[in-house]
């Protein structure tokens, strides 16, 4: 019986456990990645292990989230990680080289390798024939000291690409159907393989925008092959070395199958609130449209923003439209500038943005009131846009330049015949925005420095006998990290400051919750399915940690949540029966009577509802590894333990 690509890579990595679906395997990793919105605290954790040089192959910080520079927070923390990175062995990229994942793929993306990075879009790799999955920044740390990164093995679920994709249809009207079909629940414990004669149609880009937005689906990861178009993708980039081919096994096995047919997709679009409630753009209909914002790691690559001006060209954005553009990297913007293009966008009253993630977290460019805002990124979760009653709908490149031209939501296959833009033979290299670290013997001397809101991340003790504690939250399916731990402008910059942070958690949803948790001194939070979907910001876990929070009874976990709570020493619980959802009420007083010796034995729990008089059964979703983590007290606490009893 053969391999999948994924497994093959898997298997060509694996340091621990047995490659059987379910099971917990530990992996080495070639490469990391961290953004500046996850990386201060990522690199705060690293410091703590003392680990005086990075192990990986290649590790790189990017500054890419908080450029708006609006005091003095952002700043101070863009120098602290330029300094660890000089002093530990990473490459740093700065400010204004682009959007982590457009700049890795770019520049430093090697088919077959591992890659984790902090942040959910770290798949973006898998369109050139990587292993790349996103993680919480304890894990990234753990990695770039040398440790393995811990995944349950998913199944393979395989999506066959027939056919080629017919004029303005683009790879975006591709994810937006599987997730359609998918759901953002329907990749959680799986791998996301592309196969099929419709691959060989798509060009690395193009992939990369397909694999970046099998993170909505909850997908471990997704991958490509890396054949032919991959290589001539590295050869444009000068690094025809780092191709090798790589493809699944003629006998492999996937656990399961769908097939898309290229050539019947038309245009689609996610409908507000989420990233799976997609429609055809003729289904939705000729809406009114204030805003349009075209970027993002999902699609501001140069073949994207060359469709763009093309369209875009000799015309003038409508009058009641804002067109927003964030190139995704330096490279893409200079050549954008070098050929004209940029020309014909500034020309048709696009306002033009720096090389960052922008708006798509909230920094800057936040929609009118109710407003209308057509986006080519990923997300469109509630309030995420820094608007909180703005709808937000996610679309290609193609669909947005043209609706900015209409001021209504425009299906681009009425513009007529669509120009061809060729991936360029040679891309523009020039990385002197990217600072390699100092050799061993400078890196001694490298002092860093750290600004003010920089606060110690909260500690945790061992998991105690047993724990009482109120339902201080009940909240409903598909909660995001965006409703746990918001982004935005106003709140980004205090990614170093949990204390800080904390008077925001769950702000999205019930604004007492802060306050309702200080009140009590500790709590637990009731979830229903899918609970922690999107980011891998691990402040969603730090945070109500630090608020007291002691565990999470949810219906189901997304895949890096559930890993955070875990590093942070929260029990991830689930229901045995999801219809004892109905039964607790938010501040029922609930009681774990002996969790530690249930955890330690890997038994149910019998959750104690004191109020009601009633009980029902939990069961934690840990490894054994993980058990042990949590008895501790968190992955920190684990590690100490670990080292102390070697000595
Ligand atoms: C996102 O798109 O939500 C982010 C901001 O990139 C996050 C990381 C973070 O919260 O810093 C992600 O996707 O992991
Ligand atoms: Fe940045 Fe948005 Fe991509 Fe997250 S999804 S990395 S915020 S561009």
């Amino acid at each position: 019986m053969g391999f999948t690509l994924a497994q093959k890579i898997i298997r060509s990595h694996l340091i621990s456990g047995e490659m059987t679906v379910g099971n917990e395997i530990g992996l080495k990793i070639d490469q990391t990645l961290t953004q500046d919105a996850t990386g201060t605290m990522a690199y705060l954790e690293f410091e703590a292990m003392g680990v005086p040089r990075v192990k990986t192959e290649r590790s790189v910080a990017y500054i890419d989230h908080n450029t708006l520079q609006t005091g003095f927070e952002n700043a101070d923390d863009h120098r602290f990680i330029q300094l660890v990175a000089k002093k530990h062995g990473i490459y740093f990229s700065r400010p204004g080289n682009g959007i982590c994942h457009q700049v890795h793929l770019e520049r430093f993306g090697i088919p077959g390798k591992t890659l984790i990075g902090s942040d959910s879009h770290t798949p973006t790799g898998g369109g050139i024939g990587m292993l790349a999955i996103g993680a919480g920044g304890l894990d990234v740390a753990v990695a770039m000291g040398g440790g393995p990164y811990y995944i349950t093995m998913p199944k393979i679920l395989r999506v066959c690409l027939t056919g080629r994709l017919s004029p303005w249809v683009s790879a975006k009207d591709i994810i937006l159907e599987v997730l359609r079909l998918l759901t953002v629940k329907g990749g959680v414990g799986k791998i996301v393989e592309y196969t099929g004669p419709g691959v060989a149609t798509l060009t690395v880009p193009e992939r990369a925008t397909i694999t970046n937005m099998g993170a909505e689906l909850g997908a471990t990861t997704s991958i490509f092959p890396s054949d032919e178009i991959t290589r001539a993708f590295l050869k444009a980039q000068g690094r025809e070395g780092d191709w090798v081919e790589l493809k699944p096994d003629e006998d492999a096995v996937y656990d399961e199958t769908i097939t898309i047919d290229l050539s019947v997709l038309t245009p689609m679009a996610a409908c507000p609130h989420s990233p799976d409630a997609v429609k055809k753009v003729d289904e939705i209909g000729t809406i009114k449209v204030d805003q349009v914002c075209i970027g993002s790691c999902t699609n501001s690559s140069y073949l994207d923003l060359m469709h763009v001006a093309s369209i875009l060209k000799g015309k003038t954005v409508h009058p009641q439209v804002s067109l927003a553009i964030a190139p995704g990297s330096k490279q893409v913007y200079n050549m954008l500038a070098q050929n004209g293009a940029l020309a014909d966008l500034i020309a048709a009253g696009a306002r033009i943005l720096e090389c960052a993630c922008g708006p798509c977290i909230g920094m800057g460019q936040s929609p009118n009131s109710a407003g209308v805002s057509l986006r080519t990124f990923n997300r469109n979760f509630e309030g995420r846009s820094g608007t909180a009653d703005a709808q937000v709908y996610l679309v290609s490149p193609e669909t947005a330049a043209a609706s900015a031209l209409a001021g209504v939501l425009t299906n681009p296959q009425t513009l007529g015949e669509e120009s061809f833009v060729a991936l360029p033979e040679h891309f523009l290299i020039n990385d002197n925005m990217v600072l390699a670290p100092a050799d061993e013997k400078e890196a001694d001397s490298v002092q860093i420095l750290r600004g003010p809101n920089i606060k110690p991340f909260p500690t945790t003790a061992a998991l105690p006998e047993s724990i009482e504690a109120k339902a201080l939250l009940k909240v409903g399916d598909n909660i995001t990290t965006d409703h746990i731990m918001p982004a935005g402008a106003k709140i980004l910059p205090y990614r170093s400051n949990i204390p800080y942070l904390s008077n925001f958690c769950f702000a999205v949803c019930d604004k007492d919750f802060p306050e309702r948790c200080r009140q009590n001194g500790k709590g637990m939070i009731i979830g229903g399915v899918n609970y922690g979907q999107g980011s891998s910001r691990e402040h969603a876990a730090l945070v109500p940690l630090y608020l007291g929070i002691k565990a999470v009874i949810a219906k189901s976990f997304a895949r890096i949540h559930c890993a955070n709570l875990a590093n942070a020493g929260i029990l991830p619980l689930v229901f045995v029966n999801e219809s004892d959802y109905d039964t607790v009420d938010q501040m029922d007083e609930l009681e774990l009577p002996d969790i530690r010796s249930a955890i330690q034995n890997n038994k149910k729990i019998t959750v104690l509802n004191k109020t009601k008089g009633t009980s029902f059964e939990a069961q934690a979703v840990l490894s054994e590894r993980q058990r042990k983590m949590v008895l501790a007290g968190g992955l920190l606490n684990y590690t100490r333990e670990q080292s102390e009893a070697k000595f």
